[in-house]
């Protein structure tokens, strides 16, 4: 029997969602290019680590509610769950989107329901449509076509994919409507309907309310330095204004979204998003500055204590109390320290996992106590309460004292 639903894509978001449709007794056919990770959910395993996913997609599997291929069949809902990466100038790539477009074209027939949920510039599901209709022109006004991004935040994604609100833009209203009932079935957060364009929008919208706020603290912390005020006292007495909720600065912004989704709207509307540009360049920076800080503190100490610092970096990941180490703020300052350094010892700390391919990784107790200086790069919540001894000099970027 084929199955109902089609999703393209079985990565962080595609994967979880796959599993929460079959598990309420719909069948799924999940596709991805990649034979191995196909193989491993076949055999009713994961490749990605997400809590609660496993036992999912272990019962969705063995339950025969949930299958992966490489291929798409026919079925009656197809979800459009790839990545959209951006190319060298920070332009989009919606290649992915396209290709699985292009898969899914043939097996289209009237009623179907077409949905779009990764991260997508503006314009893209009407240029999917577009696409569509030129090389099945009667299709069209017979098969429904919407927008629908997910919000979920890692490590949170089985029980936020339930629980949140989605916006859900569809072509025309009833593709919306359409696409609000089917979510309906799986989502207990609300439906919010609007147009395809707007949905889009919502979601780069979202990441980049989240980084302009970021930046906004991450400045602050360069002036606080300058004006020896501590930025974390700062921000929290601000914060007891009942309308002001500054974030936390940090040594950036990392993650597969925030740092990437304003480029989506920057490189579309340049002349317009002045605010979201500057924030993008403000986290940038931030990251240079905590690198040049470190190497500036390196250099103090062999001036006052005559001999090489040992320096332990605390923390890989890319936020606290995860293992994700993509596009990881704390990664690329530890790479440039390690670039300038000049034999000086560094131990690199990253508690959530066991080894890395580039770095010796030591134990959090052992480095700190070992080194001269340390740098809190990530807030992980091993480094809270650390006992360090005196003389030691800490910096902390990441508020893991505050
Ligand atoms: N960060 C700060 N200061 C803060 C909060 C975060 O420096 O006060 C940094 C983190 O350390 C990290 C980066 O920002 O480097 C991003 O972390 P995050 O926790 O804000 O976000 P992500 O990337 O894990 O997930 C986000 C979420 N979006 C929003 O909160 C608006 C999530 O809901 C989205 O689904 C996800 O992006 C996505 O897929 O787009």
């Amino acid at each position: 029997m084929n199955p109902e639903v089609v999703t393209v894509g079985l990565g962080y978001i595609g994967l979880p969602t796959s599993a929460l449709i079959a598990s309420h007794g719909t069948k799924v056919l999940g596709v991805d290019i990649n034979q191995q990770v196909v193989d491993t959910i076949n055999q009713g395993k994961i490749h990605i680590v997400e809590p609660d996913l496993s036992d999912n997609v272990s019962k969705a599997v063995s339950n025969g509610f949930l299958r992966a291929s490489t291929k798409p069949i026919s079925a009656d809902i197809y979800l459009i769950v790839v990545p959209t990466p951006f190319k060298g100038n920070y332009e989009p790539d919606i290649s992915f989107v396209e290709a699985a477009t292009n898969e899914i074209i043939p097996l289209l027939k009237k009623g179907d329901l077409y949905i779009i949920e990764s991260t997508s510039p503006i314009g893209t599901t009407e240029k999917m449509q577009k696409l569509i209709y030129s090389l099945r022109p009667e299709l069209e006004g017979v098969i429904y076509i919407a927008y629908c991004p997910e919000r979920v935040l890692p490590g949170n994604v089985m029980n936020e994919l339930v629980e949140n609100d989605r916006v859900i833009g569809g072509v025309d209203e009833v593709s919306t409507q359409k696409a609000i009932s089917f979510y309906a079935k799986y989502v207990k957060g609300r439906l919010h309907g609007t147009n395809a364009r707007t949905a889009e929008m919502c979601k780069l919208v979202e990441n980049s309310s989240r980084d302009v706020q970021i930046a906004f603290a991450n400045e602050l912390s360069l002036i606080c330095h300058r004006a020896d005020i501590n930025v974390w006292e700062l921000i929290n007495l601000a914060n007891k204004h009942p309308r002001v909720n500054i974030l936390q600065p940090g040594c950036g912004v990392g993650g597969h979204c925030i740092a990437v989704d304003p480029y989506f709207i920057v490189s579309d509307y340049p002349m317009e998003s002045k605010i979201i540009r500057t924030a993008r360049e403000v986290n940038n920076y931030k990251s240079f500055w905590c690198a040049e800080k470190i190497q500036n503190e390196k250099l103090q100490f062999q001036l006052k204590h005559g001999r090489k610092p040992i320096t332990a970096l605390m923390g890989l990941a890319f936020k606290p109390n995860i293992d994700d180490l993509r596009e990881s703020p704390a990664k690329f300052i530890v790479q440039k320290v390690l670039q300038s350094s000049n034999n000086e010892k560094h131990y690199i700390v990253e508690p959530n996992i066991d080894s890395h391919s580039v770095y010796k990784l030591t134990d959090y107790k052992i480095a700190a106590e070992k080194a001269d200086i340390i740098v809190f790069l990530v807030a992980h919540k091993e480094f809270r309460n650390l006992k360090i001894y005196n003389e030691k000099i800490i910096l902390d970027f990441s508020g893991v004292n505050k």
